[in-house]
């Protein structure tokens, strides 16, 4: 039997990729360029698989086709707000993710961003760097103590969990809970966690609020004007979920008047555009969407596709399908 004729979207690790062209008759896009939605509904026609990542934006135009080749869309990533799901469902086509194995290295991410946000790690290197350290006096980029401190936990899925046990069990701090479904007594438990109703009672309880739920257009500025004014002065937010999550214009506002103490971000809607608002903000971390980059994740992430796919191609239900 042919093998089934995949199309890899961007270079992944060197093992998965081997592996890949093992098992597959696999294309790799050895530009590492994002596509276009024109070459996406070109690679419909031709391939059985199309493996994308957050960077292909499979809006309607990628996806109008007629009777496409293309049965399964394996993502590569957790998150697929990037992907018009209700497009998607009208061709039958399967779409998969890689959940779990990236929740550990996008947590110790976000705690990342939360401790260099407090303690001005990023302003504290900028200043060594330019040679503008004059050296150690009491009053020196003082930030703000994270141990101990009340984490608000917006999303408690794999990753918000993996981000309160860091929190609870590594800086004794209090988490507090926001997540559509209640959460069951036993996890929250775990990390001596509330759950409260909505995201209104959470926002004015927290010194930290970190953001860990899906993009998209239902969660489209959930952090808007209103709600960040209902933060501490001295709270900070993290968000390591996607860029839409937070009215971008809203926070640099918020930061210029420091209606809040900070903010770190890893993601942005738009990206890799930043919105020129932002870059003038002091006390706001940025990162370029380094969640889950790491060697292990990466790599977990890729074979995490491929059992997906060799369980579509073999006729079994692949175990991450979302739709
Ligand atoms: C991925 C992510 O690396 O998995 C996700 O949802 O945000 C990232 O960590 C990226 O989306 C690649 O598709």
């Amino acid at each position: 039997m042919a093998k089934p004729r995949i199309l890899v979207t961007r270079r992944w690790p060197a093992a998965v990729e081997a592996r890949l062209g093992e098992i597959f008759d696999a294309r790799l896009n050895l530009d590492d360029k994002p596509m276009g939605s024109g070459d996406f509904r070109a690679a419909m026609r031709e391939y059985d698989a199309i493996l994308p990542t957050v960077t292909d934006k499979i809006g309607p135009d990628a996806l109008e086709v007629e009777r496409p080749q293309t049965r399964i869309l394996a993502n590569y990533g957790v998150g697929y707000s990037h992907v018009d799901l209700e497009q998607v469902n009208r061709h039958g086509i399967v779409l998969t993710n890689t959940p779990d194995v990236l929740s550990e290295c996008t947590a110790d991410l976000a705690m990342t961003l939360m401790l260099m946000v407090a303690r001005r790690a990023g302003e504290g290197e900028r200043e060594l760097r330019a040679g503008e350290w004059t050296g150690w006096r009491p009053t020196h980029m003082v930030g703000t103590k994270v141990s101990g401190k009340v984490l608000g936990i917006v999303g408690y899925g794999r990753i918000g969990q993996e981000m309160a046990r860091r929190a609870h069990h590594g800086f004794g701090m209090k988490v507090i809970v926001f997540n559509r479904s209640p959460i069951a007594p036993e996890v929250l438990a775990q990390c001596n966690a509330v759950q409260v109703d909505t995201l209104d009672d959470l926002m004015p309880l927290c010194d930290f609020v970190s953001l860990h739920c899906p993009g998209g257009a239902e969660n489209r500025h959930l952090i808007n004007a209103r709600r960040l004014g209902m933060m501490r002065p001295d709270a900070f937010l993290i968000n390591t979920a996607r860029g839409e999550v937070v009215d971008e214009i809203a926070l640099s506002q918020a930061l210029w008047f420091d209606a809040i103490g900070g903010a770190a971000l890893d993601v942005f809607d738009g990206e890799p555009k930043i919105n020129p608002t932002l870059k003038d903000c002091d006390r706001l971390v940025m990162l370029p969407h380094l969640g889950s980059a790491t060697r292990e994740a990466r790599e977990a992430m890729g074979f995490r596709v491929i059992d997906n796919l060799q369980d579509f191609f073999a006729g079994r239900a692949p175990r991450d399908r979302v739709n």
